[in-house]
């Protein structure tokens, strides 16, 4: 019988899933539009369910809907290894980014029911509810919730743009559990997940072993001035919420580039208020996305940005609120766990290299409750958060090898 040392997974079979689960709430340009609770995302987890049953697989639910897919281990009482990521995407968003993760996670379940290998420790596959954070903010939202960071009741509270609840969604949907959220103790977590940005694959680099995750810090801005008509106010009249907007999103580039070349910053999400084209805009709402390796640098970005947003308001008249809807520090993953990674793409024979996750991700909170590492593949130039996010079969195939690796020396094979 085949040992796990040797095994590959069925690369064909793991593409052929993520593409039937890319089917559902597909976006308008190939790529997917399922955010976290709506029915799209209902279907899709009923999907992933059918296919963890057909496993075997016994199905946990907790009280954010996470699913925990488990498949028994020889030692029922040994803690868990859990392998997963998120099946919710932004509104235009890839194919893969957290799907591959997630499925790749259930391709090493169908791996060893095929090849009938027991390992000593259960392995559960997850898929974490809400790491978007795009409806509901912020993002990593029930990762964060298991991982003590945040509270059960703060988090059903979350309301999206049409001021809908992230709890009453979570039972509209069906997919409210009664398992208390944490209470699941686990060996260690890995998580695949696509690089989205340039690096492996400008490298020419099949593995990404993912050290760090850079720190975040979402900060929302209100601006409150005065709706007047575009073309009878006279200049010095106006109190003008948009063109605030438009100095702070100016000064949030100079801030990032200021700490280049790792700091990073943006305004992606903006409100304008009344958004009428010729009325001056009374009132703009919009979210700063801090990013940085170092969180110093994160806190000086957001003291400055603080400052200038101050002065901005001023000169213009406007009234000004900023509030941070979002945060974590960066991230330092477990050495062992991401020596097992990097064991399993030496052993594989996959080019690799040590890198710092750009975006967040569910294992960056997990990582404080539990040994915890991710494994990168390359996504084609770099793109993700659009719906052309693409990759090649090969890079999903390398990664989910090299994640099973990891996976089943952790989990230990007894027979
Ligand atoms: O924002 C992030 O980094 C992640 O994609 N939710
Ligand atoms: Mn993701
Ligand atoms: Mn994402």
């Amino acid at each position: 019988m085949a040992t796990a040392s040797n095994l590959r997974i069925d690369g064909d079979r793991l593409w052929d899933s993520i593409m039937e689960m890319a089917k559902i709430g597909p976006g308008v340009a190939g790529g997917n539009n399922r955010q976290t609770l709506t029915d799209e995302d209902a279907e899709g987890r009923a999907l992933f369910r059918r296919w963890c049953e057909a496993e075997g697989l016994e199905m946990g639910v907790d009280r954010m809907g996470t699913m925990f897919a488990r498949r028994e281990g020889a030692d029922p009482d040994a803690l868990p290894v859990m392998v997963g990521s998120h099946l919710d995407t932004q509104p235009t968003g890839g194919k893969y980014d957290g799907v591959l993760g997630v499925l790749a996670g259930l391709e090493i379940v169908r791996t060893l029911n095929e090849r009938k290998i027991e390992t000593k420790h259960p392995i559960v596959v997850v898929n974490w509810t809400n790491e978007e954070g795009t409806r509901f903010a912020p993002a990593m939202l029930a990762s964060g919730v298991f991982a003590g960071v945040h509270e059960l009741d703060w988090a059903y509270d979350r309301r999206d743009a049409n001021g809908k609840t992230f709890g009453d969604e979570l039972a509209r949907i069906g997919w409210k559990g009664e398992e208390p959220v944490g209470a699941r103790k686990m060996k260690a977590m890995f998580e695949l997940h696509i690089e989205q940005g340039p690096i492996l694959e400008d490298e020419g680099i099949d593995i990404g072993v993912v050290t760090h995750g850079q720190g975040l810090k979402w900060l929302q801005v209100t601006l409150t001035g005065r709706e007047s008509h575009t073309g009878s106010t006279p200049m010095p009249k106006r109190i003008n919420a948009g063109l605030g907007m438009a100095r702070i999103t100016q000064l949030v580039d100079e801030i990032a580039w200021s700490h280049a070349p790792h700091a990073v910053g943006a305004v992606g999400h903006c409100d304008v208020h009344p958004n009428s084209r010729n009325i001056i805009p009374g009132k703009c709402v919009f979210t700063i996305d801090f990013r940085s390796p170092d969180k110093a640098v994160i806190t000086d970005m957001a003291a400055r940005l603080e400052e200038g947003a101050k002065r901005i308001a001023e000169e213009i008249g406007l009234k000004l609120e900023i509030e941070e809807v979002g945060a974590f520090d960066p991230v330092t993953f477990d050495e062992g766990c991401v020596k097992a990674i990097r064991d399993a793409a030496e052993k594989l024979g996959y080019s690799h290299r040590t890198i710092v996750s750009g975006a967040g991700h569910d294992a960056c909170w997990i990582n404080r409750v539990a040994p915890t590492a991710m494994v990168m593949c390359p996504c084609v130039d770099g793109l993700s958060h659009n719906e052309a996010e693409e990759i090649k079969k090969e890079w999903s195939t390398a990664g989910a090898e090299v994640l099973f690796h990891a996976v089943v020396e952790t989990a230990g094979v007894v027979g």
